[in-house]
């Protein structure tokens, strides 16, 4: 619906050539042209047998007051407030219109089809209910409105608050899985190290008291750690106890795949709107994963073992966790040797003489031996799906 009001700017008539508006002032629909910017064809709807039609542009009919004008009898009541029937006053002053009354009264058969005309009709010709009745129905609007917005903000607090408890929910589950802990405790302990601060502002250290809470024990010859083989590392430790990975762990299966975050000046812990990994150095999630990994890796002893993708033309990329924090934290005091294991699937792109695992083997503690093995990532499957098979077969 077009404002008539918004189609006059200051300076007149500019805009669109001709179309139907309801003027928000008025409430009436007229043909407006921009070219005279006045209202061309005016229906009362209230009579809606009732077409006020404006034949010659510029006459508008000089109806006496309450008096029959010239055209067939249309009764056209002219005060500058009402006007006839009430029509809204630019009619009265500025266009010439002409009133046409159509009596026929087989056009409304029943209350259905006479809806139904009076949609049309309106549709045609805007909004000619009396003032009351109009009021009245901007009142139920403006109040279906404000009703419809506070259910959207209810709703919305409702969903996020759930999301926030959903957390806690999946948070203590996971955590129940372990035996001899006291989850709760730990749950606070995360909360801490997020909750009221600015997302943007989560430091590592915060959360060392949570890796306080659940220390990372040493699994001397089973730790293995991984870089971009995410899903063939889980899929073989999860089916066979070999070796051990960070999200095997307490910490590290709790918060896998999950999102968090504060707030300043709230106590909640949030699971949307949180700035993403890249978004921001000291956001919770890096901060905890980074600050896991430091801590898991601190503690990696005897032979070590990492999954490397030979998929990929950087197995050992600089800017992944593995080089960046784990490989760093290897001491040659605890950590014997680093077993790496390429995972090459047909596609393989790389080898053991892939040029970042000289970096890698560069990057080591001295002290440390260092071995690389190519197994095809089916043989890895199998010997994940294979219970029987002893672990130091698979590769
Ligand atoms: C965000 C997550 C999660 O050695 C491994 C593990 O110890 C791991 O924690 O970090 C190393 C792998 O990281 P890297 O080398 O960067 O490999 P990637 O394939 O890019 O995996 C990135 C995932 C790092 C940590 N992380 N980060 N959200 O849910 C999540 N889960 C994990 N493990």
């Amino acid at each position: 619906m077009l404002a008539s009001h918004r189609l006059r700017n200051s300076k007149g008539y500019k805009k669109t050539p001709t179309s139907v508006g309801i003027s928000k002032k008025c409430g009436y629909s007229c043909k407006i042209s921009s070219i005279v910017g006045e209202c061309l064809d005016i229906h009362d709807l209230r009579q809606p047998s009732l077409k006020l039609h404006q034949s010659d542009r510029h006459t508008p009919p000089t109806a006496s007051p309450g008096g029959k004008d010239s055209w067939n009898g249309a009764n056209l009541a002219t005060s500058p407030r009402t006007g006839a029937h009430g029509v809204a006053p630019q009619i009265g002053v500025r266009s010439r219109a002409q009133f046409t009354v159509n009596k026929s009264p087989e056009r409304l058969p029943d209350a259905q089809g006479s809806s139904l005309r009076r949609e049309n009709f309106e549709m045609e010709h805007g909004d000619v209910r009396p003032p009351r009745r109009r009021r009245r129905s901007c009142v139920i609007m403006s109040i279906a409105t404000v009703l419809l917005l506070i259910v959207v903000v209810v709703v919305l607090a409702l969903t996020l608050s759930q999301k926030a408890d959903n957390l806690k929910r999946t948070f203590i589950a996971r955590c129940e899985k372990f035996q001899g802990y006291d989850c709760q405790k730990i749950w606070v302990a995360f909360e801490q190290a997020h909750v009221g601060r600015d997302p943007c502002n989560v430091p590592m250290e915060a959360y060392d008291p949570l890796f306080a809470e659940a220390p990372f024990k040493p699994a001397c010859n089973r730790m293995m750690f991984w870089s971009k083989t995410k899903d063939v590392v889980h899929d073989f430790t999860e089916n066979r106890d070999c070796f051990l990975t960070l999200e095997d762990t307490l910490l590290g299966s709790v918060l896998d795949g999950l999102t968090w975050c504060g707030k300043k000046g709230s106590s909640e812990t949030f699971s949307s709107g949180c700035p993403g990994w890249k978004d921001c150095e000291k956001n919770p999630v890096r901060s905890f994963w980074n600050g896991a990994s430091t801590a898991f890796a601190d503690v990696a002893c005897g032979d070590v073992t990492a999954m490397l993708n030979g998929s990929i033309t950087t197995p050992f990329s600089p800017t992944s966790t593995f080089a960046s924090i784990e490989v760093k934290r290897f001491n040659s005091m605890r950590v014997e040797s680093l077993n790496v294991v390429l995972v090459t699937r047909k596609n393989a792109v790389t080898n053991c003489t892939n040029a970042s695992l000289r970096n890698l083997q560069e990057e080591l503690d001295d002290g440390i031996k260092y071995n690389c093995t190519e197994v095809a990532e089916s043989q890895v499957l199998d010997c994940s799906s294979d219970p029987e098979k002893p672990c130091g077969a698979c590769w």
